[in-house]
């Protein structure tokens, strides 16, 4: 499907130097050092709720690394999914009384606006699970035929023809001694707390017949009511979650690819099983390293629709907020770090994007290099952009000072200019529409 438009990020003068990023899967920092080619795959929406301050917060977090690739030199091969078929689509249509295509197709069109206001870089690939099932079916058919995944009988009102991914069956074929996929190399948690999340995000541990508890579904069988596809020798139905990820950057990206990125809601059971699904199907890992963002709530509480609590990024945007302003209130926190929306997140960065402005004219040329080597400097560390904020607000604070002395240096409108890029280019901030 198609992405969203972006204006052209603005080139800037010299490079980066390497990037320290955290990778979940290696529980440690880790340095990329630069190279010509980095590629990313980054987890998209499921469209039954409009983009929430969570989800904006993830993709701008992975956006300052797309930057930061292309400020080095990079060129960066981008691929986000729409999980635009799944259980929890379904049930929200279902119960608002509309058709589940046409939920998605609006919340998919709310997403792309909003994505586009904050000035996130569109992915070069952006694929649905409907679209990408003629791809799927191949993949689980020959994960049957190797003895990787097997049927689940139907009964107490289940059809037959479930089709699950046998995590002993792949574990089997590893060496002991040279183990390159092992259940948790991505989550690292015990088996008591993989039973308990498969519960809570979508997986069926407690489904009789399976082989191990964890198993995630590959293929689910039709039933009545239920949208569905030809599947080959897997019959009429539709695709599990985990294989939609797994087969989408498979099929577009490098294996491994550099990074795979997501909430840190996706660590278990989802890039776990996609990793695995990865290397029982492929036979190569997944993704070099894997990089989760915390979890944006409101005023101490989980974001939910539930709740009552959903902060629209649509809804703000209409408002009039500045979006400017809405990715600033976003990178004021470190990607990683859990935080919440309060009262006090937009007022304050609607008035440091003013100060930024209001700096940005009286900008000369020697602030320009400045502004942009602390801002590299700081995203260089595991994209820590509150830092790289503080450092802007810092000159931007000795801007205003300097104005008010009587031997100010003489401003620029081309400084203002370049400033602007700068913040452009590394933060994805505007200061100019
Ligand atoms: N379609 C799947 C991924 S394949 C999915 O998780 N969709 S989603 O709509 O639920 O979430 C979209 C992205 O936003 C995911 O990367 C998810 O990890 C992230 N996300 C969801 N809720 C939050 C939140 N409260 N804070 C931060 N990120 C979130
Ligand atoms: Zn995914």
């Amino acid at each position: 499907m198609i992405a969203w438009n972006s204006t052209p990020v603005p080139e800037l003068d010299g490079g980066q130097a390497d990037l320290e990023l955290f990778d979940t899967g290696r529980q440690e920092s880790v340095l990329l050092p630069t190279r010509e080619e980095r590629s990313l795959y980054v987890c998209g929406i499921t469209p039954y709720d409009a983009t929430h301050l969570g989800h904006a917060s993830t993709y701008v977090a992975f956006d300052l690394l797309n930057r930061l690739w292309r400020d080095a030199g990079s060129s960066v091969s981008y691929v986000q999914n729409v999980t635009d078929v799944d259980d929890p689509l379904l049930a929200r249509a279902d119960a608002t009384g509309v058709a589940w295509q046409d939920l998605a197709a609006e919340q998919i069109e709310l997403f792309r606006e909003d994505m586009a206001a904050l000035n996130v870089l569109p992915p070069d690939h952006y694929i649905g699970a409907v679209e990408s099932i003629a791809w799927i079916v191949p993949v689980v058919e020959d994960l049957v035929d190797r003895g990787l995944a097997y049927a689940v009988p139907g009964g107490a009102g289940e059809p037959d023809g479930d089709i699950y991914f046998s995590l002993d069956a792949v574990a089997s074929l590893q060496e002991d001694d040279d183990a390159r996929w092992f259940l948790g190399q991505v989550s690292h948690l015990d088996a008591d707390a993989m039973l308990e999340l498969s519960a809570e995000r979508g997986g069926d541990p407690t489904r009789p017949n399976k082989h191990n508890a964890l198993d995630p579904l590959l293929w689910r069988a039709a039933r009545v009511g239920e949208p569905s596809w030809e599947g080959g020798r897997l019959g009429e139905g539709r695709p599990g979650w985990h294989i939609e990820c797994a087969v989408i950057a498979h099929r577009f990206l490098p294996a491994p690819f550099t990074v795979q990125g997501g909430g840190s809601d996706l660590i278990f059971p989802h890039h776990e099983m996609s990793a695995a699904h990865a290397w029982a199907s492929g036979g190569t890992p997944l993704a070099e390293h894997y990089a989760h963002t915390g979890m944006v709530g409101y005023d101490g509480e989980k974001m939910s629709k539930s709740r009552g609590n959903l902060v629209l990024v649509s809804t703000l945007r209409r408002s009039g907020t500045d979006p400017a302003a809405i990715r600033l209130a976003i990178l004021a926190h470190h990607y990683r770090s859990d935080w919440s929306w309060t009262a006090e997140v937009l007022p304050e960065a609607l008035a440091r994007l003013a100060a930024w402005r209001e700096a940005a004219e009286l900008a000369t040329s020697a602030d320009v290099g400045l502004v942009r080597d602390r801002i590299r400097e700081h995203l260089s560390h595991d994209l820590d952009a509150p830092s790289a904020l503080a450092a802007v607000d810092a000159w931007a604070d000795s801007t205003r000072d300097r104005a008010a002395a009587p031997a100010a240096d003489a401003a620029t409108g081309a400084a203002a200019q370049q400033l602007s890029d700068v913040l452009d280019a590394l933060l994805g901030v505007k200061l100019r529409a």
